[in-house]
């Protein structure tokens, strides 16, 4: 730190040419983000409310409430009346707090001491940290050949030191909705919380589906799910940090209280004490402007693109992964390594990211990449043989 204060005027300038070296999303050059531009309305709000901390939600009362009734809109998305959860700082935090409530609860009704979880290979990193954190094992569950959870591969890692059952409707790397339904029965007769990551896909499925998209029930509605991930700074277009975890039942929330003595609540179960209302009101703010019918709107839109991006790749040659679910898509070309071609694309300016599972170049179809772009990189694509 300098010794003398310095004028606002050096220090912006300072900081705008740093801003410079960042990527810009309305380039149309981030291709594999499931971040977007925020809102410009949801930004204003935003910041009206940066000084409000929803740790001493007592003396934040306007701001508790509003994210009570976030919460309680994402609920009814998901198809549950009285939910409760939180708005967090993103998918991450979120599946930690699931995987907490569910080591918790299985501890407290059930005496597991040292647990597993049983999570797909594609599952997002986050579980990993999640477990390590918590002290779990994790057991991973195969896919099948359509890169899905595969049920009997979890049926069988079931034991009785299973905490949780994790599937993900939205794949991180190809956007993929696994056996929800199915799984959830396994879990509901077996006495296991089950957690879904909706991370990327809980503000899209429900919006795809009344526009008349063929979808498998994945939410509340399945009597096994225990809890929901869905985040508003992915498909939700709120500003980043805005993630949410839904429960269905007090109780989940209940196992991880402790005491917080001095504050104006009596318990605290979040992970993190002092938080953000901004991400809550921002939030509140874009699914008012929005409505149903906005990210309706929204969502057949990025399908469009994903469905004009996928049929033009066929066309020239390449390789798709699988038939895009939702608005991802990953492929190859067969004459060339993923990498190579990742460098390729690299150097023509294009800002893309490898799956690792299987090993493709990954496009996530976000609001700030127009039909345009996607020309332009069909024919860089084109050129590339
Ligand atoms: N669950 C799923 C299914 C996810 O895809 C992700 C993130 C998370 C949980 C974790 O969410 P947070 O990152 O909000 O904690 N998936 C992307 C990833 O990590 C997010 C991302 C965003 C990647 C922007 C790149 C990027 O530029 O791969």
């Amino acid at each position: 730190m300098d010794d003398k204060p310095i004028s606002k005027h050096d220090i912006l300038k300072e900081l705008d040419e740093l801003h410079q070296l960042d990527y810009d999303y309305a380039d149309g050059r981030i291709l594999g983000s499931m971040c977007t531009q925020a809102h410009p309305f949801a930004k204003e709000v935003y910041c009206k409310f940066l000084d409000t901390n929803l740790g001493d939600p007592g003396l934040f009362k306007g701001t508790k409430f509003i994210e009570n009734q976030v919460i309680k809109s994402i609920g009814e998305l998901l198809s549950l009346n009285e939910p409760y959860g939180n708005i967090v700082t993103g998918g991450t935090e979120a599946n930690i707090m699931a995987v907490r409530a569910a080591r918790n609860h299985a501890r407290k009704y059930k005496g597991i001491v040292d647990g597993e979880i049983i999570i797909p290979d594609s599952a997002h990193f986050s579980f990993k940290k999640a477990a390590d954190m918590l002290n779990l094992k994790i057991v991973e569950a195969k896919l099948d050949n359509n890169y899905k959870i595969d049920v009997e591969s979890v049926r069988n890692a079931i034991s009785d030191k299973t905490v949780a059952i994790v599937a993900i409707a939205g794949t991180t790397e190809l956007g993929l909705i696994d056996p929800i339904e199915e799984l959830s029965e396994i879990a509901f007769k077996n006495n296991i919380y089950f957690h879904v990551d909706a991370a990327f896909g809980g503000f899209s499925i429900p919006f795809l589906k009344r526009a008349g998209f063929d979808f498998p029930v994945f939410d509340f509605s399945l009597r096994g799910v225990c809890s929901i991930t869905v985040d508003p700074h992915k498909m939700g277009l709120a500003p980043i940090p805005a993630g949410g975890i839904i429960f269905r039942k007090q109780e989940y929330l209940d196992v991880m209280a402790v005491d917080s003595p001095y504050l104006t609540i009596k318990t605290q179960s979040t992970i993190v004490g002092t938080r953000l209302g901004a991400s809550s009101a921002a939030t509140y703010a874009i699914m008012k402007y929005f409505g149903k019918e906005g990210y309706t709107e929204i969502a057949k839109n990025l399908m469009d693109n994903t469905n004009y991006l996928y049929d033009n790749l066929i066309d020239i040659g390449y390789e798709v992964i699988c038939k895009p679910e939702l608005n991802i898509v990953a492929f190859n070309h067969p004459d060339m390594e993923t990498n190579e071609l990742a460098d390729k694309l690299s150097q023509y300016n294009w800002n893309v990211s490898v799956s690792k599972c299987p090993v493709a170049i990954r496009i996530v179809l976000m609001n700030h990449i127009k039909k345009s772009n996607l020309k332009e990189l069909i024919e860089d694509l084109k050129e590339i043989f």
